[in-house]
């Protein structure tokens, strides 16, 4: 295998009632496994086998669907894992709050922005924030598609994530996406994304 699926830091209960275990555990032990194997079928043979996958995804346009869909599949699961935590939430501190603060005017502007791009992806995607040469974005991508991508419109590095397709949050809270969006805001994992921006 040339991919793992990683483990979580916590366990599938542990970001109740925000988002409850079942969906976790289909999200990670089907839909992120399921990308991952999927990704490692689609790289035999293509002489990639070596390439990390922030090398792999900065050159799709010139690779074959299946890598660009289950490659973004498995790395941005990887991080949105990562970027929550039980007894999350709250806001930033140290240098990212002071770049939120920057860019966006305040943490509360910047959360309308991220929520803003989380509801009104159409269909499938992701929101992100992303760090770019010249500060922070927000953007979303549809399907698997990240910012790590040359087809990206807004190109940088992801340091927050929010997965907005159905499976992430259907089981709980069916149609009403904007419940999700509220309840992400209360299991981000600061820290991480603060070590990431830095
Ligand atoms: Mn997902």
């Amino acid at each position: 295998m040339l991919f793992e699926l990683p483990k979580l830091d916590y366990a599938y209960n542990a970001l109740e009632p925000y988002i409850d275990a079942r969906t976790m555990e289909i999200h990670h032990t089907k839909h992120h496994a399921g990308y991952t194997d999927k990704l490692n079928d689609a790289l035999k043979g293509t002489g990639l086998e070596n390439q990390s996958i922030e090398q792999i995804l900065s050159k799709v346009s010139s690779l074959p669907l299946a890598i660009r869909n289950n490659g973004g599949g498995y790395y941005n699961h990887n991080l949105f894992w990562k970027v929550m935590r039980p007894a999350g939430g709250g806001e930033p501190s140290g240098d990212l709050a002071n770049a939120i603060k920057k860019v966006f005017g305040s943490f509360d502007s910047f959360k309308k922005k991220f929520s803003d791009a989380s509801a009104t992806r159409f269909g499938s995607g992701w929101a992100w924030l992303v760090k770019t040469g010249s500060g922070l974005k927000v953007t979303s991508t549809p399907n698997q598609d990240n910012p790590l991508m040359d087809i990206s419109d807004t190109k940088g590095t992801p340091i927050l994530a929010l997965d907005v397709w159905e499976h992430a949050y259907y089981l709980h809270y069916q149609n009403r996406r904007p419940d999700y969006i509220a309840a992400f805001w209360n299991v981000i994992n600061w820290d991480e994304v603060n070590k990431r921006f830095r």
